[in-house]
């Protein structure tokens, strides 16, 4: 079946790749691409729904990290919101090739005072995997939130990746308690990484290994990518991450709507997709010197 309902998840297969949807968050655990699996997922991550799921793509909604406003209506909410930690249900399929699927999340909650729905699009394609995002505002009061796809991707070796076409960039570095513009053409992670790249121009942003593309990524209507590598002290704080050395072994590139908030009138809706493709060409933005 091109899309299975194992009851705590979904899989989706085409030819030879597969997605796995936990329902729990409707976190994407797995994509397998050619035999390949290009998503890192913690060995300590809980898949009993008893916390959101450390690795695969957790979905933040509607806040990201913690509000700074402490009489923000996401004040209250646990970091990067509840929508990770959520129970979704399938929808269904929506397309046969590529193979797509929807998932749906919706209602009012007592730590968020407002009736909305989510509808998330899973499509998986050779060497692709696309996921879109529709918010709808269902309450009769306007409401604001932050949108963002937290990507833990698969390197063979941190040390040899490098992230690009990210260069003058204003970037929120939270390990160095600074703003910069990235100079960069390529940025390496060479130890605890922690960046939000605000307002990037609508490029690709590619993940390269040894010089070659491991993965391209394309946005729509999520203009800031937040870089994320945990490191060995971060790595050994975190009880589900597991095992600790596997900070080697991911990056996050994370796009998002999370530097500013996006309001939603009653009865609005707002849409926004990631689109990660596996290899490719090398791509670097021009005017860089
Ligand atoms: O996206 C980067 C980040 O905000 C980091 O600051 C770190 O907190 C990471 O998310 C993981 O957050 P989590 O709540 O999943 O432990």
């Amino acid at each position: 079946m091109p899309v299975d309902d194992l009851n705590d998840r979904v899989v989706i297969t085409h030819g030879n790749n597969t997605a796995t949807i936990l329902k729990h968050g409707a976190t994407v655990i797995s994509w397998v691409n050619n035999g390949e699996e290009q998503l890192w997922l913690s060995q300590g991550a809980r898949l009993d729904g008893s916390r959101p799921v450390r690795g695969g793509i957790p979905l933040v909604f509607p806040v990201f990290g913690k509000q700074k406003d402490e009489h923000h209506p996401t004040a209250k909410l646990p970091q990067h919101g509840f929508a990770r930690d959520a129970e979704w249900e399938l929808l269904g399929q929506t397309t046969e090739d590529p193979v797509g699927a929807e998932f749906g999340l919706a209602g009012g909650r007592s730590d968020w005072p407002y009736k909305f729905s989510l509808i998330l699009s899973v499509t998986l394609a050779n060497d692709k995997l696309a996921m879109a995002i529709d918010v709808k505002n269902e309450d009769e009061q306007e409401f604001d939130f932050q949108w963002l796809f937290h990507t833990y991707l698969r390197v063979p070796d941190i040390t040899d990746v490098l992230v690009t076409n990210l260069a003058g960039q204003h970037c929120d570095d939270r390990v160095v308690n600074a703003g910069y513009t990235e100079k960069a053409p390529a940025v390496a992670i060479t130890g605890e990484c922690d960046r939000m790249y605000v307002g990037v121009e609508d490029r690709t942003v590619q993940v390269l290994d040894k010089g070659r593309v491991l993965f391209s990524l394309a946005r729509k209507n999520l203009p800031d990518v937040v870089v994320w590598n945990p490191w060995d002290k971060k790595a050994e704080a975190m009880a589900d991450f597991a095992p600790k050395q596997g900070f080697h072994e991911m990056i996050c590139v994370e796009p998002g709507h999370a530097a500013t908030m996006v309001v939603l009138p009653p009865g609005g809706t707002w849409s926004a997709a990631q689109e990660i493709a596996v290899g490719g060409e090398i791509s670097l933005q021009g005017g860089i010197f």
